[in-house]
């Protein structure tokens, strides 16, 4: 049966019917670009569209390009989240992917920081 289940999951993913919207960055938490005052344990990021959870996907990193998120993310509806690691003072990039239902990807990236004590 595999074998006939693949190729129809990569035909879902790259034979999607051309619709008008994908899955852009709604709003993220931390804000995109933001300064905050005490370190976040999370990042939240909100999508126009409900995600594949299968292929969606977002890493944190420090400014050495270390991961500072706790692994995969938690995906529910238009709404992905990922744990992090405890934070000191300084930038950090989101970096995220997304397959919306629509079968589009999209990616993108911005970066928050944590402000000094
Ligand atoms: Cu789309």
């Amino acid at each position: 049966m595999r074998k006939f289940v693949f190729p129809s999951l990569l035909f879902a993913v790259f034979g999607g019917i051309a619709a008008h919207a994908h899955a852009f960055l709604d709003h993220a938490s931390p804000l995109v670009g933001s300064t905050v005052a005490s370190a976040p344990r999370e990042v939240s990021l909100t999508f126009t569209q409900n995600l594949e959870a299968a292929f969606s996907s977002v890493q944190v990193t420090d400014a050495n390009g270390a991961r500072v998120d706790q692994g995969k993310a938690q995906i529910s509806g238009n709404t992905m989240r990922v744990g992090l690691k405890t934070l000191a003072a300084g930038t950090y990039r989101v970096r995220w992917h997304a397959l919306s239902v629509d079968t589009h990807k999209t990616e993108g990236s911005f970066t928050f920081t944590v402000g000094g004590l």
